[in-house]
């Protein structure tokens, strides 16, 4: 079976590791969200891509969900004796490695597609990892600053790490977005798929973001598409996806993020949409809704999310 799943950062790459035991011969084609990325330091850091590849190859810190496993922080120590700019952002030593790799490759010439694949051959995901996009998009988020009184947008890196996503936001843009190509391999993972995941990863920054590129969405109709709630009981499981859905009029649950996604009949996305057990009751128009327990609590509970949601659709 071809897989094609859309991925963000952590509920993404933690449900993929779900994935692959569920079905190990699947062949799985992962497109990421790089809307996250941010330059510092001269550095591209993609934490969405990091995240999943080194979730998948056993190096991500399993209790910070980011960054290297066994890390250390001397470098930011440093940089914050010199009262540097970015230090709000935790780029880890050992984590500094995969950015000075990727810095080098960048630089001479490669796009970040290979860029990718090459740093995936030390970690063997056992999937493709493909980025949404080679071109540059940046997620920004416009924010009412209380100094000026007025509107400014901040990358979300700062909204979300610097401010804890508690800056009230009125709108979250895809900057570039409009203009980028879908990354190589992307379409024609997606016209070669068997059926469409959609993890329980954020709606607008993560998943929203990879459905902006041209293309995208357009080829996901002619396929069966399950997506699993990231939300249960009205709360996000981790992360700060409640201010994110706040900001595009989403309420923070699981029947209002799968009727944000919408019925593929009626020109949404999905056929199916796994819910919690918690949340049995929950009605999408023209969609199959199924409640099973979504919390990604071990690989084995995960791995069964991953064969209810293949389940639903597949039959
Ligand atoms: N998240 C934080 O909350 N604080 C950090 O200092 C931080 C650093 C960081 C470095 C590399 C990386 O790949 C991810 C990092 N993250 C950090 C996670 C990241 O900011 C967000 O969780 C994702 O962008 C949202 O999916």
């Amino acid at each position: 079976v071809k897989v094609v799943a859309l991925a963000g950062g952590i509920g993404g790459a933690r449900f993929l590791r779900g994935l692959r035991a569920a079905v190990p011969d699947a062949e799985v084609s992962v497109i990421v969200n790089t809307g996250d990325d941010i330059t510092l330091y001269g550095l591209r850091i993609c934490p969405d891509l990091d995240t999943v590849m080194y979730t998948l190859g056993g190096g991500i810190d399993e209790e910070r969900g980011w960054g290297r496993t066994d890390e250390t922080f001397t470098t930011r120590s440093e940089l914050q004796a010199y009262d540097a700019p970015a230090s709000w952002f935790g780029l880890g030593d050992r984590d500094l490695a995969t950015h000075l790799m990727r810095r080098q490759m960048l630089d001479a010439g490669f796009p970040l597609s290979q860029v990718t694949a090459a740093l995936c051959e030390r970690w063997r995901p056992g999937m493709r990892l493909l980025p949404m996009s080679d071109d540059r998009v940046e997620t920004h988020v416009v924010v009412d600053d209380p100094q000026t009184g007025r509107s400014r947008a901040i990358h979300f890196q700062e909204w979300w790490v610097r401010h804890g996503a508690a800056l009230p936001a009125s709108a979250i843009l895809a900057v570039g977005a409009e203009t980028a190509a879908p990354g190589p391999g992307v379409l024609d993972a997606i016209g070669a798929a068997d059926v469409v995941v959609l993890p329980p990863s954020n709606p607008v920054v993560s998943i929203g973001t990879v459905l902006q590129v041209d293309g995208v969405r357009a080829a996901l109709a002619a396929k069966p598409v399950v997506g699993l709630s990231p939300i249960i009981g009205g709360a996000p499981v981790r992360g700060m996806a409640d201010a994110c859905l706040a900001a595009v009029g989403v309420q923070t649950s699981a029947q209002a993020v799968g009727r944000h996604y919408g019925a593929r009949s009626a020109g949404g996305l999905l056929d199916g949409w796994l819910v919690d057990s918690s949340d049995a009751g929950v009605t999408v128009p023209g969609v199959e809704v199924r409640a099973v327990p979504l919390l990604m609590s071990d690989l084995a509970a995960t791995a069964a999310m991953a064969t209810a949601a293949l389940e639903l659709v597949l039959g």
